[in-house]
């Protein structure tokens, strides 16, 4: 660990570092300040296996930062460093250090520690602060060009991509499951083309890509000793894409009363109030939104859920190699609560649509 820090361009003295249990995907450290009042730092190893282009990862995060910054020096903020995440380069100017190990390549990256709290649960006012936060960062890069940045996880979000998978697991049917999911494979293609709604509107020059951060989670917020948003976390996965992701995957994950993977599927309803929140927050910030943009919003939700059902599908198809599961049928399980959240959403989407016009 030592000799990994020291390759960083790190000031102060620092301590050993120590693990800390966040996300799935990186393994991340706390590495603290030596003194009392020093800069404490962030390490972290990036999952190359599903970041597969680490320098456009790393490129992607220093111009969302330093645009984020610049926006935020313009405006005369004082506290940056709690504002927005500053990654440090190695001592040879890098944006991450590579390291050989008999075990395979290790990426490496610090970032400034930021010191805040973190919220795992949604209520509807939080949820209305989470809409706001989420609605600035995509308008602090509304200025950014989205070709500026490169796709992360290449087609990510790219409902017909997705679907084009879906095809391909069910034809080589590789863990023998297709049989037992008629019903799921029915209801996905009944919807096919409303679902790809947005490429076709992209390809038409009709609807623009933006920098979406595509894990808009209300944990990927940070907040100060008031419950304030300090800043966006974890941007990994900001790469562009529609605004309809953002919006949409939060609603997904917080405006759902029952579990992403609810094996009880009458748990499963739009959770209005939380839906109503957020909704106000974000179209405060997100003056940048074109009309037909915000009138897609409703789509947004469903088109998130959907294309969350056809990854699931997609993964137990293929016999569960992408997202661990606890439990053989788990990502059955988790295909049939989004299709029902979906189903939930389209109950509702007139009352969506009025909430949104009414702002
Ligand atoms: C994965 O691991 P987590 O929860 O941050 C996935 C998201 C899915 C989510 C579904 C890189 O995110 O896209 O929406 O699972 N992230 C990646 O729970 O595939
Ligand atoms: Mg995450």
């Amino acid at each position: 660990m030592k000799d990994i820090i020291s390759c960083f361009a790190i000031e102060d003295a620092v301590s050993e570092p120590r693990p800390l249990k966040v996300g799935f995907i990186n393994d991340s450290f706390i590495v603290p300040a030596a003194k009392e009042g020093g800069t404490s730092y962030f390490l972290q190893r990036i999952n190359h296996h599903i970041f597969q282009d680490v320098d456009g990862l790393q490129r992607n995060i220093q111009k969302v930062t330093d645009h984020i910054r610049q926006r935020l020096e313009a405006e005369g903020e004082r506290d940056l460093d709690r504002k927005v995440l500053r990654l440090i380069p190695t001592k040879s100017g890098k944006l991450y250090h590579l390291r050989h190990t008999e075990e395979g390549d290790e990426y490496w990256r610090v970032y400034v520690l930021i010191d805040a709290q973190s919220q795992e649960t949604v209520t509807p006012q939080s949820a209305e602060l989470a809409g706001e936060a989420f609605g600035r960062f995509q308008c602090q890069l509304s200025d950014l060009p989205f070709s500026e940045l490169t796709e992360s996880i290449p087609r990510f979000h790219d409902v017909e991509y997705r679907l084009d998978q879906l095809d391909e697991a069910a034809k080589s049917d590789a863990a023998g499951r297709v049989a037992e999911c008629g019903e799921l494979l029915e209801k996905i293609n009944r919807r096919r083309e409303e679902m790809c709604l947005a490429e076709r509107l992209f390809r038409e020059g009709r609807l623009t890509k933006r920098i979406n951060h595509c894990d808009t989670k209300v944990n990927n917020m940070l907040f100060d000793e008031q419950g304030r948003p300090l800043c966006i976390v974890d941007l990994d996965t900001v790469m562009p894409g529609f605004v309809l992701s953002d919006f949409g995957d939060f609603m997904r994950t917080a405006a759902n009363t029952g579990l992403e993977d609810d094996p009880n599927l009458d748990n499963i309803h739009v959770n209005m109030d939380v839906f109503d929140a957020y909704t106000r927050g974000y179209l405060r910030e997100a003056t940048f939104l074109t009309p037909l943009e915000k009138e897609l919003l409703p789509y947004g939700c469903r088109r998130m859920s959907y294309m969350q059902a056809v990854r699931f599908l997609t993964d137990y198809l293929n016999g569960d190699t992408y997202y661990k599961i606890q439990y053989n049928e788990h990502n059955l399980v988790r295909t049939r609560a989004q299709i029902r959240l979906l189903e939930e959403q389209e109950k509702v989407q007139d009352e969506m649509q009025k909430i949104i016009a009414a702002r």
